[in-house]
């Protein structure tokens, strides 16, 4: 394989550790605090994982180390959409795995939770994984989406961590792939094995937090390189001034990325679906917001802009999140009558015949290929795909209709041409930023700590992360901490809830502030492409979310 010449200068980075971990492990203590509760759902929570239901929070601190001494073999998996880091991640476990013994052993399942179920591994050495150092992508040993939800999953997993006599499994991975990790603790405990299982918080969404979990990795990166090429479209915008470029940026769910590249860019429109939802804005509503920008930027001779929208958007909309509900369960409890149809047009009808009326009404008038992909698979967890429908294009067409009507009523005199883009995987596989490859090997390392003090059922935790990394805390929390129930393939299932973005929370605070104005002047900011060496002002800073959160920026 040829490398580049950052990749190849990108392997003698060595990131950096919280001054905790950089301890010999015997002079490392665990110090217990508060017992914990899920966030809602309690007592159906605690019944359902009687074995790992309120554990106590975890923070390593200077002592001394009580841990048994002992050979460990760890199995790793990468779970989930790619996100920048993940490789360091497993640098960091093996790192702290061979830095204790050197008989230590590493195996990495392949292509996600697939491969404990198929025992499809490798054992990880130093010539292997030093290839990978500060590398983005999953392909150190592959990703997937297989949810571990069965009887018989579980059975077979279990098999294959005992024929490998493994002491733990470290499931990296977003917030479905770490309830598959919570289950599977408590079914290993409930069991009687031995196997421990700690996860990392891996996703670029951003959704996977709380007050302990500031940010899941990847989501530094990915909303980097998204924010640079934003930049990069406004200053083309701006120089040829005749096009409005129509954005959506990755997130399933929530919109984190897309408030944060607006913070980092500042487009002329952002919407946040969470707002979107609470205010009860129609698809409508929403072109409303676009054709007033238009409109007055036209006035000012401006025929040009940016719009960012989060890929989610579509499931926040109040008619069509009633409607995608309905569909999921519809799909989902007529799997097999469904899949049978082939034709677009028995389908439509099976449609009619199965949804309410009035979300057969939100349907029947969406454009048909917008219809399509809301019929298309769902993925493992029962999710419509959001990063496969066209929302931009949806918002461009109504928008042009609006403008028309207004043209034609000699409201409107300007000229409207748009583009459409998605960014997505353009941001996952991306070398990780210092911030990223610090924070993800941190993770992996102090993954190693949760392991060799034996804790299960916990997340590796960082904190303290808008600081320098020497002054990050180390630690961990029960994974049960973040559940609650939720309606998923027709059934209430216990999963992790997603941190959706908070309309009283300071990043949002700080947009709401300024959105008039970019809506209306040309107040666009170019971040520039990521910077991985240089002046630690440049090449170490983290997100304006974090910030803002943290309150480093007002
Ligand atoms: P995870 O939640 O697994 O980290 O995935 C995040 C994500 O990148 C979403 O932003 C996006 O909707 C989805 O993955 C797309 O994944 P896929 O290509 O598997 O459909």
């Amino acid at each position: 394989m040829e490398l580049s010449p950052l990749q190849i200068a990108r392997y003698g980075y060595q990131p950096k550790l919280p001054e905790i971990l950089k301890n010999d492990i015997a002079n490392i203590k665990a110090v217990e605090g508060e017992i914990t509760s899920s966030v809602s759902d309690q007592e159906k929570i605690k019944e359902l994982f009687p074995n790992t239901y309120g554990m106590r929070e975890v923070t390593f601190a200077p002592g001394v180390n009580h841990a048994e001494d002992k050979r460990l073999t760890v199995g790793v998996i990468l779970s989930g959409g790619q996100a920048p880091g993940g490789h360091n991640v497993i640098t960091g476990l093996f790192d702290a795995l061979k830095k204790t013994r050197k008989d230590n052993i590493l195996l990495g399942f392949k292509n996600g939770p697939a491969g404990l179920l198929n025992d499809d591994c490798i054992e990880l050495t130093a010539d292997y994984v030093d290839q990978y150092r500060n590398t983005g992508g999953f392909d150190i040993i592959g990703s997937g989406r297989t949810k571990l939800e069965t009887e018989e999953q579980f059975e077979v997993a279990q098999k294959v961590a005992e024929k490998h006599d493994l002491d733990a499994v470290v499931i990296i991975g977003g917030d479905d792939s770490n309830t598959n990790a919570a289950v599977l603790a408590e079914y290993f405990k409930a069991h009687g094995s031995k196997v421990q299982v700690i996860g990392c918080p891996k996703t670029i969404d951003g959704d996977l937090k709380n007050d302990v979990i500031e940010i899941s990795f990847g989501f530094d990166t990915a909303t980097k390189t998204y924010s640079e090429l934003i930049g990069n479209i406004e200053r083309d915008a701006n120089s040829a001034k005749k096009y409005w470029h129509f954005i959506r940026v990755m997130g399933r769910s929530a919109s984190h990325i897309a408030l944060e590249c607006a913070l980092e860019t500042q487009p002329n429109i952002c919407f946040i679906s969470e707002e979107v939802e609470e205010k009860g804005m129609s698809l409508s509503d929403i072109a409303d917001q676009v054709v007033e920008s238009v409109v007055k930027r036209s006035e000012r001779g401006d025929n040009f802009g940016t719009v960012i929208i989060p890929e989610g958007l579509i499931e926040f909309v109040p008619e069509v999140k009633m409607l995608i509900r309905e569909l999921n369960d519809v799909m989902a409890l007529n799997e097999k009558e469904f899949n049978a149809l082939t034709i677009w047009e028995d389908k439509f009808s099976f449609m009619e015949k199965k949804l309410t009326k009035e979300s057969f009404k939100v349907f029947s008038i969406l454009p048909l290929d917008i219809e399509k992909q809301l019929l298309m698979d769902r993925d493992p967890h029962g999710n419509v795909q959001v990063s496969r429908i066209d929302t931009e294009k949806l918002i461009i067409s109504i928008v042009e209709a609006k403008l028309k009507k207004l043209k034609e009523e000699g409201k409107y005199k300007g000229k409207f041409s748009a583009l459409n883009h998605f960014f997505g995987y353009e941001g996952r596989c991306a070398f990780p930023s210092n911030f990223d490859a610090d924070y993800c090997y941190s993770l992996g390392y102090n993954a190693f700590m949760l392991i060799s003090y034996g804790y299960t059922g916990y997340l590796s935790t960082i904190t303290n992360l808008s600081k320098p990394a020497s002054e990050w805390n180390a630690g961990g929390m029960p994974i049960t901490k973040m559940m609650n129930l939720e309606q998923r393939h027709g059934t209430q299932k216990p999963v992790i809830r997603k941190a959706l973005v908070d309309l009283n929370g300071k990043p949002f605070r700080y947009f709401e502030k300024r959105r008039a104005e970019w809506a209306e002047k040309t107040c666009y900011k170019y971040p520039g492409a990521i910077q991985y060496y240089g002046p630690s002002s440049v090449a170490d800073i983290t997100t304006r979310t974090l910030a803002l959160e943290k309150g480093e920026e007002e």
